[in-house]
């Protein structure tokens, strides 16, 4: 994360109401590729657990695809209730230990911070050398309105040890057989982190791929970094919501900043597509895709709940990336530590909607005794369950 504290907008910066007219033109054209393209429909399984070919096909041809209405209401409900409170619980300003009403402040306890903050409308990684350098180009950073706060909340991490609704939407069945589907029975977790957008206040996420390790890998595929899910709290729309050049996961990394240039040096790339979404709807999204998400001078809010799953593989044996802790080899102990969030997230959703059908996850076959949701297995699997994250 960027340590800046304020930002000097240049004289060219637009205005959030100038950023926000340029992209209402943008959006039109962004939206009818999107209609070409399709890739979105409910989730179908064309036997038990197996995922539709059609939808399967067009995820590896396009690099996502959207899946409508999978949440159901009474779910959406509680996680949109346990956001509400994450975010009344947040730190009042970057280093404060207490909320805006005095409160300790939520995630103090933890290892790694809860919350990261920016300033309104800012990108804090573009152009930086932040997260491997993979966000190459700055975005347009529009100015904000003379009573915006000096920072807003930009990212939430550690859903699953702060409110039990997010740890039960990781044991979600039919997302993780989805995952099973695209990354194998054995899949992996990678990370979650909850990005925050409000409304003309919301940082921009700077274009990039998200892989950091297995580009020049001898057996690099289109899959190798694995995918991400967004679960949507509320209706994103494409000023808020994730924009993305379908089919970029299969060419490699590609030369951001030169595309950026070609472009006339406008962040608005002419190929992208906008991930509009309805509440309740979930993005996957190919890590290797191209995608960003720009100011958010939109008037909507956008909550996306976003967690990634690998292929064990992938991230067997690999140098972890994506975060400042010392270096370390992914083994197999690590491995199954994190998995270990999964089984007792399946187990959390099953005391919770007993009459739904578990997810049956192969690393833990057998093993559903020994993580079975409780306080004890929050102490001994859930807590501090980020700082194994599978980073590649
Ligand atoms: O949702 C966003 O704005 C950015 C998401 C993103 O960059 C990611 O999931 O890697």
């Amino acid at each position: 994360m960027s340590e800046a504290t304020t930002v000097e907008h240049t004289t060219t910066a637009p205005s959030a109401a100038e950023h926000a007219a340029a992209m209402a033109r943008y959006t039109a054209e962004g939206e009818s590729r999107a209609r070409v393209i399709g890739n979105r429909g409910p989730i179908r399984f064309d036997a038990p657990g197996r995922l539709a070919q059609d939808i399967l096909d067009a995820y590896w041809q396009h690099g996502f695809y959207v899946f409508e209405n999978v949440i159901r209401a009474e779910e959406l409900a509680e996680l949109r209730a346990a956001m509400t409170d994450t975010l009344d619980r947040a730190p009042v300003a970057r280093d404060a230990d207490v909320d805006a009403r005095g409160r300790p402040a939520l995630g103090l306890e933890f290892e790694r911070p809860s919350f990261t903050f920016v300033p309104p409308l800012t990108d804090p990684w573009g152009g930086t050398k932040h997260l491997g350098g993979r966000h190459q180009s700055k975005m347009t950073e529009p100015v904000p309105a003379t009573d915006a706060p000096e920072q807003v909340v930009y990212m939430v991490y550690g859903m699953c040890q702060t409110m039990e609704p997010a740890l039960r939407l990781y044991g979600h069945p039919q997302l993780l057989a989805i995952a099973e589907n695209i990354n194998g029975p054995d899949f992996t977790p990678f990370n979650d982190a909850i990005f925050v957008k409000q409304p003309g206040l919301g940082g921009s996420v700077a274009w990039h791929q998200d892989g950091l390790t297995h580009w020049t890998a001898p057996n690099w595929d289109e899959g190798i970094h694995g995918f991400n899910f967004q679960v949507q709290l509320y209706a994103t729309t494409p000023g808020s919501c994730l924009w993305v050049v379908p089919g970029t996961h299969k060419l490699g990394k590609v030369d951001i900043k030169g595309m950026v240039a070609e472009n006339g040096g406008s962040d608005r790339l002419p190929d992208a597509v906008p991930l509009a979404c309805e509440p309740g709807d979930v993005t996957m999204v190919n890590r290797q895709l191209l995608h960003a998400s720009f100011a958010n001078t939109s008037r909507d809010l956008r909550i996306s709940m976003t967690f990634g799953f690998h292929r064990r593989s992938s991230v067997l044996g690999a140098k972890g990336a994506l975060t400042n802790m010392e270096p370390v080899v992914y083994d197999e102990e690590r491995i199954f530590d994190r998995s270990a969030v999964i089984a007792v997230a399946v187990d959390a959703r099953r005391q919770r909607f007993p009459d739904e059908t578990s997810y049956v996850y192969q690393p833990f076959a057998g093993l559903e005794d020994e993580y079975r949701w409780s306080q004890e297995t929050y102490e001994r699997v859930i807590r501090d369950y980020n700082t194994k994250d599978l980073g590649i």
